[in-house]
């Protein structure tokens, strides 16, 4: 296959070129990357929603639930469900985190699942890929659902339009990860599981720490769902949108795509140059001899990393 044959695939909206593409992505392959260089042209404006939150609070039943309002309104939906803390694609682990129970054989929606593969650069960079080629293939939501609280997905949802934070009763880590910072990209916050004891006391937990801060123009609203039954599911989807035309009327979505495009950059500076670099300085055995000398004490870091930028581009920058 070449990357015509490929990209018109694509535009013909045939599911097997699509899902050829992304694994030419995962696998890190240069055909992959001139594909998403020429997908990126035919982007066609996709809703681009996250959802992250601890392990096990919810988030797949509520991607499920959410699809299937979107499904009801006519929209159609690519799903990447990203996991940064397992090294499998596809495997059983992930498989029954992220599975879409009732979702196989609908042809409005795509479901697709990235992992590690050792790096958390290429993880990050391999969601806005995937983006790039679920746009051109012309969803109108691409929804982001990422497991876990670290700094790789407030790194992975950088790339979303509007971001819902997902809580469950009865994690206490849960409030924790928020005052550690996930509250600043949450664009809504759910309480999840609103059928267990100790919901109320998460929501108003979270509206106390919302009280305490001071917003511009939008302020996240507190939504308490019980995804396995439905319940809040209408109300979670409205309070979305309503951030999705808040950042259109209030001209935040454009600082935002450009925010976003600015991170993929980034990325792929790094892949450009510091990725290139350790590389080459491992495979020719110049890292191992640098990393001997600091051992030895025979040397120190910032030459170090001077004599590494020097040899492989012929000047430091
Ligand atoms: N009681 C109750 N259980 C729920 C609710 N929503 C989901 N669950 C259950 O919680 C468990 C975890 O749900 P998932 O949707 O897989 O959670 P997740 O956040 O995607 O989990 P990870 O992907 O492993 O992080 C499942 O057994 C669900 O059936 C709810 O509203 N109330
Ligand atoms: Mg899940």
């Amino acid at each position: 296959m070449d990357v015509e044959e490929i990209l018109e695939g694509i535009e013909a909206k045939k599911r097997t070129y699509l899902a050829r593409a992304i694994s030419l992505v995962e696998d890190g392959s240069p055909l992959g990357r001139e594909v998403v260089a020429r997908a990126f042209k035919s982007k066609k404006n996709a809703k681009v929603l996250g959802i992250t939150g601890a392990p096990g609070v919810g988030k797949s039943t509520l991607v499920d639930g959410l699809i299937g309002k979107l499904r009801e309104r006519g929209g159609s939906v690519g799903v990447i469900a990203v996991d940064p803390s397992s090294p499998f694609t596809g495997g059983a682990i992930l498989g029954d985190r992220v599975r879409m129970r009732s979702r196989t054989l609908d042809e409005g929606v795509f479901f697709r699942s990235l992992a590690t593969r050792g790096h958390l650069g290429g993880l990050s960079r391999h969601t806005a890929e995937v983006i790039v080629l679920m746009d051109a293939f012309g969803f109108d939501y691409i929804v982001v659902e990422t497991v876990g609280v670290g700094q790789s997905e407030v790194d992975v949802m950088k790339y979303a339009h509007s971001v819902v934070v997902v809580l469950a009763p009865g994690l206490g880590d849960d409030i924790q990860a928020i005052k550690a910072g996930i509250l600043e990209i949450g664009d809504v916050l759910c309480v999840n599981k609103a059928d267990l004891p100790g919901a109320e006391r998460t929501r108003k937990e979270l509206e106390m720490m919302l009280g305490l801060k001071e917003f511009e123009g939008w302020k996240p609203p507190v939504v308490e769902t019980i995804a396995s039954s439905g319940e809040g599911l209408d109300r979670l989807l409205e309070s979305v949108l309503q951030h999705q035309d808040y950042l259109v009327a209030s001209g935040l979505l454009e600082k935002k795509v450009r925010e976003s495009h600015h991170a993929v950059l980034v990325e792929y500076v790094k892949r450009e140059t510091l990725d290139k670099i350790m590389e080459k300085a491992e495979s020719d055995g110049t890292l191992d001899r640098i990393l001997r000398d600091l051992v030895e004490g025979a040397g120190d870091p910032e030459s170090g990393a001077r004599a590494l930028v020097e040899k492989y581009f012929g000047t430091t920058i």
